[in-house]
């Protein structure tokens, strides 16, 4: 099967040369779903400053008309839904209909940020002077760097591109290694829909060190004012500190350990569900995926038998079919994980076979071949508590911890144990639980009687701790990342007052 070759596109202009890296179907690791060809060091600062060139011009154009430019971009990627979902399966190997519900929940964004384009609201502020008036004003921050991982290759680089470009701002795009065909595809879609003029939205494809050296440059050299970076709390740590010296704030939007927490009082066939689809849907590879389970003394027995029966009949297999989880993203990925189940101990309990699937170990449920890609078993590992790797690190794979809590305060002591903070759940039929959970626990986002994944786009998307420097996507809020605040006062008294001085009396 012929392949395509991916390249960086700055300035409208495919960028020649490069180390060719070929980009395999995780399901079907024999099959080449494109050629990536990494740009030489220094293309990134090439793509930040075609950025820079074009920012001025990009936003002074009205920004209705940006709007006008994001709904057309929703429009056409609705078009191509299939077309992309199919894709997102065949590169990261996502279930196809959770690469649909990506796909769907870009439209979603630019649906959003459409009539953003007719608000972006300043506001008009009384003074404390008679014949004077306040206003702020949201303008762009300038070009925008946006590094995004590969488990969500599409719907979440959206969710930095949509706003920054609707904002005023230029980008310059770095996706992951392993979703170069896709995040092709998208950046097609945006500067072929958008109608953007050259320099609008560039995008590069580079390995993890020479983005980092085009980064420095880049900051050093004042060509990016704003860094939106989604990855693991270890590299997300080092942009925050390289921003930091710049005296800028990145948008981080890093690992989780997510907890979810079953009380007396749960309905456990709802929370068997969602321990399922948040620690297997995905293949466990979502940061809002499900770490571990801490499930009340009086309830673990039965859950833990639930939940695993529940796992033993899991549809696993190609992605391209109605099945629970594929495979895992790519070999790093794999290698990773494969580590961590060196960990599962024989003093845990453990349900599940630890380790890659084969054909000789396939359940009879397996949906196609199983040796083909990167299949592994989902694992339930009984008996974790903090100190154990399992339980205070994220894996980023289908493996989900359990331990058991006696009372409430010991139950969020653990679930904030770990220092993450990005999503949490709680199963309960007690209101009182539920909102003290809320307000204890150190996690940005907050389910109850849902599992710890599938945000819906419009919320404030982040976390705290590990997790993140407490920055927000999504929704009005992540306008603060993309815009910085202008205040301006008009005085028309036609003399000097002074602030502080000349406040006016009753
Ligand atoms: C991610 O894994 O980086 O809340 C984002 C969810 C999805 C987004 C996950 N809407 O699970």
């Amino acid at each position: 099967m012929t392949h395509p070759t991916v390249t960086s596109v700055i300035d409208a202009k495919a960028v020649d040369g490069g180390r060719l890296v070929a980009s395999r179907n995780p399901a079907r690791l024999e099959e080449v779903v494109a050629e990536v060809a990494f740009a030489e060091a220094g293309a990134f600062q090439d793509a930040a400053a075609s950025a820079n060139r074009a920012q001025a011009a990009w936003a002074a154009v009205p920004a209705p008309v940006r709007g006008r430019a994001i709904a057309h971009i929703g429009r056409l990627v609705e078009a191509n839904m299939d077309k992309l979902a199919s894709l997102v399966t065949r590169e990261i190997g996502k279930p196809y209909a959770e690469a649909l519900g990506e796909v769907r929940e870009i439209v979603d964004t630019c649906d959003f940020f459409l009539g953003e384009g007719r608000r972006l609201y300043g506001q008009t502020v009384p003074s404390e002077m008679p014949d004077k008036q306040l206003f702020t004003f949201r303008n762009p921050v300038g070009t925008v760097a946006v590094i995004t991982a590969g488990n969500f290759p599409v719907a979440v680089p959206s969710w930095y591109i949509v706003p920054a470009l609707l904002c005023g701002n230029t980008v310059v795009w770095k996706p992951a290694e392993y979703s170069a065909a896709v995040s092709a595809a998208l950046h097609e879609i945006f500067v072929r829909g958008g109608g953007l003029p050259p320099g609008v939205f560039n995008i590069v494809h580079a390995d993890g060190p020479s983005t980092f050296a085009g980064l420095v440059s880049a900051l050093e050299t004042d060509a990016v004012q704003k860094v939106g970076f989604t990855g693991s709390s270890e590299v997300g740590r080092e942009i925050g500190a390289l921003t930091g010296r710049h005296l800028q704030n990145a948008c981080l939007e890093l690992g989780g350990k997510n907890p979810m927490v079953i009380t007396p009082s749960a309905n456990l066939e709802l929370a068997v569900e969602g321990a399922l689809f948040s620690g297997f849907g995905t293949a466990g590879q979502r940061c809002t995926s499900l770490g571990t389970v801490i499930v009340h003394g009086s309830r673990h027995d039965e859950f833990v038998e639930r939940f695993a029966a529940a796992t033993a009949n899991a549809s696993i297999g190609d992605p391209m079919q109605n099945v629970l989880m594929g495979p895992l993203l790519d070999e790093k990925f794999a290698q990773r994980y494969e580590q961590f189940l060196e960990w599962v101990q024989p003093h845990h309990t453990v349900h599940g076979t630890p380790g890659r699937i084969t054909a000789e170990n396939a359940r009879a449920g397996f949906v196609g071949d199983p040796s083909a890609g990167l299949f592994y078993h989902p694992v339930i590992v009984d008996g974790v508590r903090p100190g154990d790797e399992l339980f205070d690190v994220e894996t980023f794979g289908p493996i989900v911890g359990v331990t058991s809590y006696a009372d409430f305060d010991e139950a969020i002591e653990l679930a904030n144990a770990p220092g993450y903070g990005l999503s949490s759940s709680i199963y309960t039929e007690s209101p009182a639980d539920a909102f003290t959970f809320r307000s204890r626990i150190g996690a940005g986002m907050v389910s109850v009687n849902n599992s710890t994944s599938g945000a819906e786009a419009h919320l404030p998307f982040g976390g705290n701790g590990k997790s993140g420097n407490g920055s927000r996507q999504s929704g009005l809020w992540v306008l603060d990342q993309f815009t910085r605040w202008q205040s301006m006062n008009w005085d028309y008294s036609g003399k000097l007052q002074k602030a502080q001085m000349d406040v006016a009396e009753l």
